[in-house]
């Protein structure tokens, strides 16, 4: 299990009792309709394959504002998942150029100077306070380097590897990126607006479209996080990698939340309510819990913690010439903690060996990794990497089901072809 400090377990055992016992407060959708949500959750539906992407023309998605090569993207529905071979010449850093798109509708295309943050509600000791742009670079900054991973990255392998049925986007392992976010931190804005002893949640909300899921409008995207987290390592952004943030990725301001699920790390923020109450919306509710054997009816608690996983950086297929000698190469990472080692195997999982690490590992980011290899035997062959983190969790061979497909920590099986 991941290590999670206890005020983020405690949060988490009294959210869902609330929510069991209906004391917690629908914010901005009808109870009945989180729970025709909840319930629609418990059962699976087959996964869409990718439309196979054009030749050579530079593909181009409606709702994404940057081009999304066929070599650094797989376009799948409104979202992109950056193809892993293509990070084999990058740094640590993901550039911005090949960060993976996840929009639940599409990007708005905002102006900075015309954007404000509200911050409001029951858990301010005053009324609403707003923050311009210009506000929000004229109070001190912090960098940090941090992936966001959406809690779905590695969904298809329920099926591909263990015959499952999941829903939801059918991504490999590209749905992740690392950059240097920079920004302000969210206790700074909290606090100068008045947040409350009571205050017990955050909410932040995009200004994108709203979602509209099988006829139900969900409203805004928007996910309460604890304030314990809130006010701990979570930033308000404005630049990622030394530029201002790009639209897709939120601009002018997003969220990002330190080692939690993408979906925390909301974009484009345009307001936050501070609630005195516990609160409730679509994705903290039928979305982004477990559901499925082995978990309550109204699922698992909210999904906080990112998992552990491994992705070489190489195509599915990709051939290697026999009995000359090969650099792999690839990247580990852990929501629980930093990574500690990494292992590859280039036999099918009989043996394994230890990879290099290239990066000092650290929490809430990724560590590069190489192994040379000398294939021997031509045909097709399989290249598995297993990570550990420094809470001791080692990845296993196969994930738990859930009928969404979340937090996919299994190793992975990358299929190639020795010539
Ligand atoms: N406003 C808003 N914020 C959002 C989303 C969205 O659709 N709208 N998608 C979320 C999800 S599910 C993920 S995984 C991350 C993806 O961030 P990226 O597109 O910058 O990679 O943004 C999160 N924040
Ligand atoms: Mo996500």
């Amino acid at each position: 299990m991941t290590s999670v400090p206890p005020s983020e377990a405690a949060y988490d055992r009294i959210r869902l009792g609330q929510w069991a016992a209906g004391r917690a407060r629908s914010a901005g959708i009808d109870r009945r309709d989180l729970l025709k949500l909840v319930a629609a959750a418990s059962v699976a539906a087959p996964l869409v394959p990718a439309l196979a992407s054009p030749a050579r023309a530079a593909q181009t998605l409606a709702g994404v504002v940057k081009p999304l090569p066929p070599e650094l993207f797989t376009v799948r529905g409104t979202n992109a998942e950056t193809n892993f071979a293509a990070l084999r010449d990058t740094g640590l850093l993901t550039p911005a150029d090949r960060f993976f798109v996840r929009n639940h509708t599409a990007t708005p295309v905002l102006d900075a100077a015309a954007w404000k943050l509200t911050v409001w509600g029951s858990g301010l000791t005053g009324g609403p306070v707003d923050f311009s742009y210009e506000d929000l670079l004229a109070l001190p900054s912090v960098s940090r380097t941090a992936f966001v991973e959406c809690a779905g990255n590695g969904r298809s392998f329920f099926t591909s590897q263990q015959g499952q049925t999941v829903s939801g986007t059918a991504w490999t392992l590209g749905a992740i990126g690392t950059a240097r976010w920079r920004g302000v931190r969210l206790a700074d804005v909290l606090r100068l607006a008045g947040i409350g002893r009571d205050a017990v949640d955050v909410l932040p909300r995009g200004l994108d479209a709203e979602v509209v899921s099988d006829g139900t409008n969900l409203g805004r995207v928007r996910r309460p996080l604890p304030v314990a987290k809130a006010l701990d390592d979570v930033l308000l952004a404005y630049e990622m990698n030394g530029e201002p943030l790009p639209p897709d990725h939120g601009a002018p301001v997003r969220l990002i939340v330190p080692s939690w699920v993408g979906i925390a790390n909301i974009k484009w923020v345009g307001d936050i309510e501070v609630s005195a109450e516990p609160l409730l919306t679509p994705w903290n509710t039928g979305l982004y819990r477990l559901f499925g054997p082995g978990h309550p009816p109204e699922g698992s608690a909210p999904l906080t913690r990112q998992t552990l996983k491994s992705a070489f950086e190489l195509a599915p297929g990709a051939s290697f010439a026999a009995h000359r000698r090969h650099l792999l190469t690839g990247r580990s990472w852990s929501g629980g903690a930093p990574v500690r080692h990494v292992e590859v195997s280039t036999d099918g999982g009989g043996h394994w060996r230890p990879a290099r690490l290239r990066d000092e590992p650290r929490s809430g980011s990724w560590v590069r990794w190489t192994a040379d290899w000398v294939p021997k035997a031509t045909g097709p062959g399989v290249l598995l990497a297993r990570a550990t983190d420094r809470s001791g969790r080692t990845q296993p061979e196969t994930t738990a089901h859930n009928t969404q497909g979340y937090l996919f920590d299994a190793v992975v099986r990358h299929p190639v072809t020795v010539v």
